[in-house]
């Protein structure tokens, strides 16, 4: 059995996490040998699968990004709230951190590792990303077609379009194929993902952002007595390109929320998101984890929360104007 790293799939935090973790070992885990890592098969997942009983762990599991599995593991790091762990056991570390990836430099940087100012732009710019921490100059950067030279942050989200493909087995493929390369100090300078064309992949990103932007236009709204951004998919004509979720706060930038409501393909049940703005945090005023756990007692079976400034929930789909209308109350 070998060693194994397994991190959140298809996610840039996930595929910083495991990036750190395998070119930095010696300052996270120094018990493990070199060729422990050059054998270590790379595994992406995402976090239903950590807790569920359907994946097996076994004892030579690195763990990232990702809830602590029941089983035991040789290494665990993570920094969502929901996932806290009180007793943590050798080589397990939790923390509340914007990233995960930023929570393992932290760690290793303890451990000896000194930052260069590569490595310190690497933790600044994950963190954002995981923390969607963007001022709207880099939304601009790296959700719309962007001329001129790429910032750091711009060529972090290239490097994350190569598995946002609307392909999965491609995904996955991509995510391990540039994880097995020959890594450098950060992404940023590893030569050989950079010849896999991550520009091409973000081009592709951009138009299939824009797309959607045309179709979402039709018909997303701003509630001025809620400060909300309406997003309701039920009126969508068409279903084309793919979702920017940063779109409401930049169409409608002095909202302090967005809310959207899309049914899912089932019929019987409606996924509704709400967040704050970004920008304006401090505009928030509703703790929208506690909203959303509101709406899914009232109208659906319980399931939804979240956190204070973000949140969702499931409701049945014959409930949907109720809770749309309850939302938009509760904001106001
Ligand atoms: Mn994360």
């Amino acid at each position: 059995m070998t060693y194994r790293i397994i991190t959140h799939g298809n996610c840039p935090d996930g595929f910083a996490s495991a990036f750190f973790f395998k070119r930095y070992w010696k300052f996270l885990a120094p018990t493990l040998k070199q060729n422990d890592i050059d054998t270590a098969q790379i595994i992406g997942l995402q976090p239903r699968d950590a807790q569920g009983d359907e994946f097996e762990f076994t004892d030579k599991d690195i763990i990232l990004d990702l809830p602590k599995p029941k089983t035991d593991v040789f290494f665990w790091c993570d920094h969502h709230s929901s996932n806290r762990v009180d007793e943590l056991g050798k080589n397990h570390h939790w923390h509340i951190a914007p990233g995960n990836a930023g929570l393992l430099i932290d760690i290793a940087v303890k451990n000896g590792l000194k930052l260069t100012d590569e490595l310190k732009l690497f933790k600044k710019n994950t963190d954002i990303m995981d923390a969607a921490e963007y001022s709207p100059e880099q939304i601009t950067e790296c959700f719309y077609n962007h001329k001129g030279k790429p910032s750091a942050l711009l060529k972090l989200h290239m490097i994350g379009s190569m598995f946002h493909t609307r392909d999965t087995i491609l995904n996955d493929e991509i995510f391990r194929t540039m994880l097995m390369q020959e890594l450098a100090e950060t992404p940023i300078s590893s030569e050989p993902l950079w010849q896999l064309n991550p520009a091409m992949f973000h081009n592709a990103r951009m138009k299939s952002y824009e797309e959607w932007r045309e179709v979402v236009d039709e018909y997303m709204e701003y509630d001025e007595n809620a400060k909300c951004v309406v997003q309701d998919d039920r009126l969508a004509e068409f279903n084309r390109g793919v979702a920017d979720r940063f779109y409401g706060i930049m169409k409608f930038p002095q909202s302090s929320y967005t809310f959207s409501l899309r049914e899912r393909k089932d019929g019987k049940t409606t996924r509704i998101g709400i967040g704050s703005n970004i920008f304006h945090k401090e505009k928030c005023k509703v703790d929208i984890g506690k909203l959303c756990k509101a709406t899914a007692d009232k109208f659906g079976d319980g399931s939804g929360g979240g956190h204070p400034y973000v949140g969702g929930c499931t409701i049945d789909s014959k409930n949907a104007n109720k809770a749309k209308e309850f939302i938009l109350k509760s904001l106001k």
